[in-house]
């Protein structure tokens, strides 16, 4: 009944947007430079794109990503664009390239020259032309973003150079599948909105206290009883290893990682109330689908743990092609300071067992067992947060409030929780790395969404959109391009290409008045 509600809502609360055609078009996140000519590129039924890399090899990966482009042209346009593999592009062509690409862009930096006779993106990686071609997009009109044929349209693209890469190396997106479950075509499409802003990690919370989310072969109980369940009740679900890697490989395609979490030694309930001698007890636990926290842990001095978690990391890093495991680690309020320590200690020899490095939430970071090589989560925040994580030298993500889009928006907002303070459009802008850990390593920034409030695709799209935009901005362009009134011009601009995209986002009353 909230879903309904709520969509009904939104429908209704977004405001008529036929206005003037902005100057330029709006990118999202904002490029580094960005300076708009005059006359234009258009894109017409004989447009080819060509592709050229350096290397064979290079050359079929820029072609799949042709291919990608090729195909989200077709579908608005009702082209039939193809990809050609060659260094030597017509006039009136789409040229991808690495040739000519250089070392300063790095893995995900281009160039993007438009001009009447081609579009030209050059950059040092495959991934960067990937990365460069969600701005291509962007420069076309709004219409080209719908899901099927518009006639009519000049596909034109203003004559522009555009010289971009990001601030920094990790931007991510942590979807809670643990809380409520969610479908792979969900998960799917959420992937491919984030691939557009240019988010390159995708972290997947795949167990807590109310729920198992992917198969262990190993251990069948986890799925025959703790991925039956959710918060509030009802039937829950989890991923088999097949899903998991048609997830990562949709993720790959985009150029985003899959960085899987299974939260430990707290926030298991879930796994205690599958496999009886994980308790001190030997029973299973029963089920839970409340939302309290910290009362859950898993025997941090008994050998059965510690064969368990092997049994876990090793299935899933098999299937996991990320350098990284994410173990969790936060709000261990049942398990003691020491036990912790050693826990965090073991686990993290498990992982590098498996070829692994660990991420870990605050306090990870201050346990013995943590090493240079493991990465903290910074959630909290504070002046006590990450001095260990700065002590030995690790790289820090940083995901304050600002970046906690389970917030509510408002007080009368009617999912989220509220207990981090509310979080508008304009407060997830309002994020400065720095300003959440000084004098650290900062590797980048994510936003999280915990699932205790959020159940339906809608419901993803309204909590994350548009303030995935804000924080992407702060993950990508630098932090002397920024600026909240330029930001929130550009958004008003996106509104007929986020709806076109389908997204059912709130139509936030800080940026639509
Ligand atoms: C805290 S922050 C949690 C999650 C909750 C979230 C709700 C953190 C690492 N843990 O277990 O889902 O708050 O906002």
């Amino acid at each position: 009944a909230i879903a309904l509600l709520l969509s009904v809502n939104i429908i209704s609360a977004i405001p008529n947007v036929a206005k003037a055609a902005a100057s330029q078009p709006s990118i999202f996140p904002k490029p580094v430079s960005y300076t708009v000519g005059t006359g234009q590129f258009l894109l017409t039924k004989t447009t080819s794109i060509y592709v050229a890399g350096n290397s064979a090899g290079e050359t079929d990966e820029l072609f799949k990503n042709g291919q990608v482009l090729a195909n989200k042209l077709n579908t608005s346009t009702g082209y039939r664009i193809s990809v050609i593999k060659s260094n030597n592009p017509t006039a009136g062509s789409i040229y991808l390239t690495t040739i000519g690409g250089n070392d300063a862009q790095g893995n995900e930096g281009y160039d993007l020259n438009t001009t009447s006779d081609q579009v030209k993106l050059t950059a040092n990686k495959p991934e960067g032309v990937f990365r460069g071609i969600q701005t291509l997009m962007q420069l076309l009109p709004a219409d080209i973003e719908k899901n099927k044929i518009v006639s009519g349209v000049q596909w034109v693209i203003p004559n522009s150079n555009i010289s971009d890469k990001p601030t920094y190396e990790y931007r991510g997106l942590m979807l809670d599948v643990a809380r409520h479950f969610f479908p792979v075509d969900v998960v799917k499409r959420q992937i491919d909105l984030a691939s557009q802003y240019k988010i390159n990690k995708f972290h997947m919370h795949l167990s807590d206290d109310q729920g198992w989310r992917i198969e262990i072969k190993s251990r069948p109980e986890l799925i025959e009883y703790g991925s039956k369940g959710q918060v509030g009740g009802g039937p829950g679900g989890y991923y088999t290893q097949e899903q998991f890697k048609e997830i990562v490989n949709y993720a790959a395609e985009r150029y985003i990682e899959v960085i899987p979490e299974i939260d430990m030694p707290g926030h298991t309930n879930a796994a205690l109330a599958s496999i009886a001698e994980l308790n001190p007890d030997g029973k299973r636990k029963a089920m839970r689908t409340d939302t309290a926290v910290g009362y859950s842990t898993l025997m941090a001095r008994s050998e059965i743990t510690y064969q368990f978690v092997d049994d876990v990391v090793r299935e899933i890093a098999a299937i996991s092609p990320s350098p990284y495991f994410h173990l969790g680690g936060d709000e261990s309020s049942a398990t003691t300071a020491s036990d912790y320590d050693y826990f965090i200690g073991r686990v993290t020899t498990i992982l590098d067992k498996y070829g692994k490095k660990a991420v870990g939430w605050d306090p990870s970071d201050t346990s013995s067992g943590t090493t240079k090589d493991s990465i903290l989560q910074d959630w909290n925040c504070t002046a006590s947060t990450g001095t260990s994580a700065k002590a030995k030298g690790m790289k820090v993500i940083v995901s304050p409030a600002n970046a906690y889009l389970d917030m509510k928006y408002y007080n009368n907002t009617a999912l989220g929780l509220s207990w981090r303070g509310n979080v508008n459009t304009s407060k997830a802008y309002d994020l400065n790395p720095t300003a959440c850990i000084s004098g650290a390593n900062i590797y980048g920034v994510e936003s999280t969404l915990w699932s205790e409030t959020v159940v339906t695709q809608d419901n993803i799209d309204y909590m994350l959109y548009p303030r995935l935009l804000a924080n992407v901005e702060v993950g990508w362009t630098p932090q002397s391009n920024r600026n909240w009134d330029d930001f929130k011009g550009r958004l008003i601009d996106q509104t007929s290409r986020l709806q076109n995209k389908g997204i059912k986002f709130f139509a936030d009353p800080v940026v639509w008045t």
